[in-house]
Parts: C-alpha cells; sequence; structure tokens
C-alpha cells in the first residue's frame, strides 16, 4: 500500500489516550504544532512526487511511560522534570502519522502484548507467528519489557526495532561480550542491534540514527515582529527546576547589572531560594508562553544543566543569544556523574554541544564561566549585536519529516548485509586486481571508482569517501576535519586490505580482529587490522597508535543525517 501524507491530526490525538500528565502535555504540543506539521506535509509532498512510499505497520512502545517501568517522569511534568523526551515522542508521532503509516500507540504492557497478539497474564509467551509490524520505535526500558514478554521471539525480530535513545550508545558498549571483556558494560547497553538501529535526539554520533525532533517555525511577519520588539536587557535562564540555579549567585549578580532577569522555575508556595529576588519568576510555563517570553528576550543563558535539551533550539528559533559555559575537561561517562553508565564516552564539550558545534556564533556564544571578566564582556557584545531567528532545516518539521521518511523507506537491518569479505580476501567483486578506489583530482579523499550502483546500500556507495584518521584520532573527527561526515554503514565497504594500499600503507602482516577501532593500522608494527563482527564498526573511539580507516560521505546543508545521492 502506499503511504498517503495525513495532515489531520485527530485521529492521532485519539490515539494518544489520556489520563496522564505526559500524555496531556504530549497532545497539546501535537495540537499546537498541527498547522507547522500540515504545510512541511504538503511542501514534501511537493518535493517528493514521484516517489513510492510505502505505507508501513508501525507500533510505538514508550517504555519510560508505563506503569511498569515506574513512569518517574509523569508526576514531573508540572514541577519542573524533564520534558525533552515528551517533546521528542510527540514529534515522532505526528511525524509518523503525518507521513501515513498505519500506526499503533501503547504506552502499558498490556497495550503491548495487545498488539504483539500475547494474551495478557502471568508468564511469558513468545510470539510465535509472523512479527505483525514492519517497524517498532520503542526506548530502552521498551525493549527490556519486550523481551520479558516476547521471550525468545525477540531476537528473531529484532531488526525491526528502532530504539530511541537521547544520549546515544556506541558500538563498543552495544556489543555484549565484546563490552564484558573490555569494560565498556553498562546497564543498558549489551543489546546486539545494529548501531544504527539506535535513535537519538541530536546526531550525538553517527554511528547512531540522528531522529531529533522539531522547533516552532516563523513566518516573514513574525520574524519581522520578533527583530522590531527585541528587548535588548532582557535575558532568560534556561532551567526550570531551582536546583539549576544553585551556587549561580555570582554570574546572577553580573547579569543583572546589565540586564532584566526571568526564569521560568517550578514553585509550590514560596521563591525557592535558588532563585534572587532581584529574578522575575513567571513559574513554570506552558510551552506556548515559553515561546513569547523568548521572542522578547535577547540572551537565553545556560548554567551547566540539563544537558542537551530541546530549550536552546527553542530560544535560537525565537531569535535568542544562546550564552553557554564550555566544559573543559569536556563530560563523559569516564569522568561525570550524570553521564556516568550510559552507553557512550563521547566528550560533551559545553551544556549543548550541538549549538556550540552546529549553530555557533552568533546564535551560540560559549565561553568558560570561571572568567568572571569574559562573562561580563560578553554580556555587554550581546547587547550590542543584533541576530535574527534561526533555525537549522533537520529541526523544521519539513526537515524531520525529510529524515524519518529517508529511514523508513531505506534502512533496512532485516536483510543479510552482503559483501563482507573474509580476512585474507582480496579485492572480491571485481575481476581486476586494482583498487577499488581512486584519487579524486584536488582532493586527499579516495571515492569509489565505478558508480558503485550495483551495490545495494545505503547510504549509497556513490558517497562513499575514504580517508585514514591521524594517529589517536577518531573517524568522526577524521572525517569532520575533511568537511563530511562518518558513515558507519558504508564500514563493510573499506574493511578490505586495498583499502589500505589505497591509502599507501604498507602492512608488514594483516589481521582479522574483534576491536571497534578496526579496520586500521598500527604503526608500532606496521600491522593492518581488519573488522572480524561487522557489529563493532564503529566511527567514535581512538586509540594510541592507531591510524584508523574511516568510511566518510557528504551531508546536506542543515541536514547531516542524509547525503547529497541519499534521497
Ligand atoms: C533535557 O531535558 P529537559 O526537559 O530538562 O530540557 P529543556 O531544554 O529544559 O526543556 C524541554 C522543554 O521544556 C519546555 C520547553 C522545552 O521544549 O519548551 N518548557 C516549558 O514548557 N515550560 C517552561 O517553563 C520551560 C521549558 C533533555 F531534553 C533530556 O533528554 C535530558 O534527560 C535532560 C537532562 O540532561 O535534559
Amino acid at each position: 500500500i502506499q503511504a498517503v501524507f495525513q495532515s489531520d491530526m485527530g485521529l492521532l490525538l485519539e490515539q494518544v489516550g489520556s489520563g496522564k500528565e505526559s500524555l496531556s502535555f504530549m497532545k497539546r504540543r501535537i495540537r499546537r504544532l498541527s498547522a507547522q506539521w500540515a504545510s512541511a506535509a504538503r511542501r514534501l509532498d511537493d518535493k517528493l512526487r514521484n516517489h513510492w512510499r510505502e505505507q508501513k505497520r508501525v507500533l510505538v512502545h514508550v517504555g519510560f511511560l508505563t506503569e511498569e517501568s515506574g513512569d518517574v517522569f509523569s508526576p514531573k511534568v508540572l514541577k519542573g522534570g524533564p520534558l525533552g523526551e515528551m517533546v521528542q515522542w510527540a514529534d515522532i508521532l505526528s511525524a509518523l502519522h503525518v507521513l501515513g503509516h498505519n500506526l499503533k500507540i501503547s504506552v502499558s504492557l498490556k497495550e503491548l502484548h495487545g498488539f504483539v497478539g500475547v494474551p495478557p497474564g502471568r508468564g511469558s509467551c513468545p510470539l510465535t507467528g509472523p512479527l505483525p509490524f514492519d517497524l517498532i520505535y520503542t526506548d530502552y526500558h521498551g525493549l527490556q519489557q519486550m523481551k520479558q514478554h516476547m521471550g525468545l521471539s525477540l531476537k528473531k525480530h529484532k531488526c525491526h526495532i528502532r530504539v530511541i535513545d537521547t544520549f546515544g550508545t556506541e558500538p563498543a558498549y552495544n556489543h555484549e561480550e565484546y563490552a564484558t571483556l573490555h569494560g565498556y558494560r553498562t546497564n543498558w547497553g549489551y543489546w546486539k542491534l545494529r548501531g544504527q538501529q539506535y535513535m537519538t535526539m541530536f546526531p550525538h554520533t553517527p554511528d547512531n540514527s540522528f531522529m531529533g525532533f522539531v522547533a516552532e517555525e516563523l513566518n516573514e511577519t513574525e520574524r519581522l515582529n520578533i527583530q522590531r520588539n527585541k528587548v535588548n536587557n532582557m535575558a532568560v535562564v534556561y532551567g526550570k527546576e531551582a536546583s539549576m540555579w544553585k551556587g549561580k549567585e555570582n554570574f546572577l549578580t553580573i547579569l543583572h547589572r546589565y540586564m532584566e532577569i526571568h526564569g521560568t522555575v517550578y514553585y509550590e508556595t514560596q521563591r525557592p531560594p535558588e532563585v534572587p529576588a532581584f529574578v522575575v519568576n513567571h513559574g513554570l510555563l506552558p510551552q506556548q508562553e515559553l515561546q513569547q517570553l523568548l521572542r522578547k528576550a535577547k540572551v537565553f543563558v545556560g548554567f551547566g544543566f540539563p544537558y542537551e535539551g530541546p530549550a536552546p533550539l527553542e530560544a535560537i528559533a525565537n531569535g535568542c543569544i544562546f550564552l553557554q559555559p564550555k566544559f573543559d575537561p569536556p563530560r563523559s561517562s569516564l569522568n561525570h556523574d550524570f553521564f556516568r553508565g550510559k552507553p557512550t564516552s563521547r566528550k560533551v564539550s559545553s551544556q549543548h554541544p550541538y549549538a556550540e558545534q552546529y549553530i555557533g556564533r552568533p546564535h551560540v556564544i560559549t565561553i568558560d564561566f570561571n572568567n568572571s571578566e569574559e562573562f561580563e564582556s560578553t554580556i555587554r557584545e550581546i547587547m550590542k549585536i543584533n541576530v535574527k531567528p534561526f533555525l537549522p532545516y533537520e529541526y523544521t518539521c519539513e526537515g524531520m519529516l525529510q529524515r524519518l521518511h529517508a529511514y523508513i523507506q531505506n534502512q533496512d537491518f532485516c536483510s543479510p548485509q552482503a559483501p563482507f569479505p573474509p580476512a585474507n580476501a582480496s579485492w572480491p567483486w571485481q575481476n581486476s586486481k586494482s583498487s577499488p578506489f581512486r584519487l579524486q583530482p584536488d582532493s586527499s579523499v579516495l571515492t569509489w571508482a565505478s558508480n558503485g550502483s550495483f551495490f545495494p546500500s545505503w547510504p549509497p556507495l556513490s558517497a562513499l569517501r575514504l580517508l585514514a584518521s591521524l594517529e589517536g584520532q577518531s573517524c568522526v573527527e577524521a572525517c569532520q576535519g575533511a568537511g563530511l561526515i562518518c558513515e558507519p554503514a558504508l564500514y563493510r565497504f573499506i574493511n578490505i586490505k586495498e583499502a589500505f594500499s589505497a591509502l599507501h600503507f604498507q602492512c608488514e602482516g594483516v589481521e582479522s580482529e574483534m576491536n571497534h577501532l578496526f579496520p586500521a593500522f598500527s604503526a608500532e608494527h606496521a600491522e593492518c587490522g581488519l573488522q572480524q563482527d561487522p557489529l563493532l564498526f564503529s566511527c567514535a573511539g581512538s586509540g594510541v597508535g592507531y591510524q584508523r580507516l574511516c568510511p566518510c560521505r557528504d551531508y546536506c546543508d542543515g541536514q547531516v543525517a542524509l547525503c547529497k545521492d541519499c534521497l
């Protein structure tokens, strides 16, 4: 069946159900953004004119909202607790619905049982017949529940699953035996899904797929009005929970010398002691009213927590400058409590690395907050500069629809992934002994010699750009350095001896090993290491003495998840 764009949200709102604050929050959001989704759908429909879009049977099981997982988020919706996750799930549901897929939603075990055909009751009764869904979107809690309640059959149906995973999961943590042997074991990882079955909130690591969410979009009149009505000396502080303000008196005092400070901190009866008297505290606001406040404010100030939430994008979209602290040294699961136990060793360089790296000045200013003079001079600078509202395309409704559409129609984790050459095979797909790579004129990057169209692959092989990292560098960094992005789906094409010779590495020996840094060249013994287990292909990761082989690709302006040949 062909999927048809759907702009009426009525059916979706019915399906979401009620009875929980979290569901009401999501429904309010779906309603509020419905016009924006509808016009995005029209635009994308125009662009995709001739594309056949297969309608998929989709189950969305939101594990963290189930009573069985403790549902710690719902009671905090009106009290300053995390809303980012709900923002994202509301947008995922909206996007799937608008794309016209056949959607079922579950927020309890009972509903899950109903949908996957397992009768409610005690014990686990494995699903034996075919899975009645093409795709299942869930989270780590939901995955656990499905394992318990679908029993062994989960293994059989694993390739249909997508895990919404805020901070991301790196391949070394995802591979159970490898993680256990090499110290990457956590409470979350070890499911042995393909890395790109995990979908993140920001494009954290290319090892995962970037799902994202959306922010409010403005029309031309609104943009002009915002720019006209900006209040130069008005600041909003990022942080809806009093604890996020703790110990910040110093900055607040400096900021207050120049600006009127507003906050949206939740409180019950009295002003929380962490929030000084000179701050205009509005209490936790509905999303819509927060937007109004951001439209007037000149600057949105982060004090270090929460990490990587949606609010800074909303602020920037409403014409604020986002001022945030740099983390030096960067924080990660290796050195910081909040990230400890998360299945990634990604280094978080500031409160919001996406804002820092993908948006940057003039919309985002990242500085050392320990330096009060720099903080103060930056405030003065901010009062002088004018910025326009800005929203990266990937965070617009059209951008999210385009990306999700591309994933749904192209990502396939169920078919066997040929070709994966055995360690000692030489270039196996052509009769010629010559290298499959060619150096493009004026470039240090190798590209695939033939057009590659005869290898089923998405992203297509034509997007592949091969390069070697510097010693001790990850492929994330190496590709970035060349203005490209690492593409794990293309590793299987470069895990061959010929890739080393194309890059002029002289291998004294070639070995094949389970090592998340491989394929890589080890300078010490001039050893070339090939990857033995495709599950360990990883863009993240670096090791002293290793120069890694990296499959990079280009990306569309404002849509890093998609290469230029991807659509
Ligand atoms: C992040 O979670 P948070 O929910 O704390 O992230 P924020 O960026 O603060 O805001 C999320 C939403 O809350 C809304 C605002 C944002 O869309 O419009 N909001 C509001 O409705 N009223 C207000 O007065 C203030 C904000 C992240 F998203 C999570 O994944 C992490 O778990 C968490 C911890 O790092 O940070």
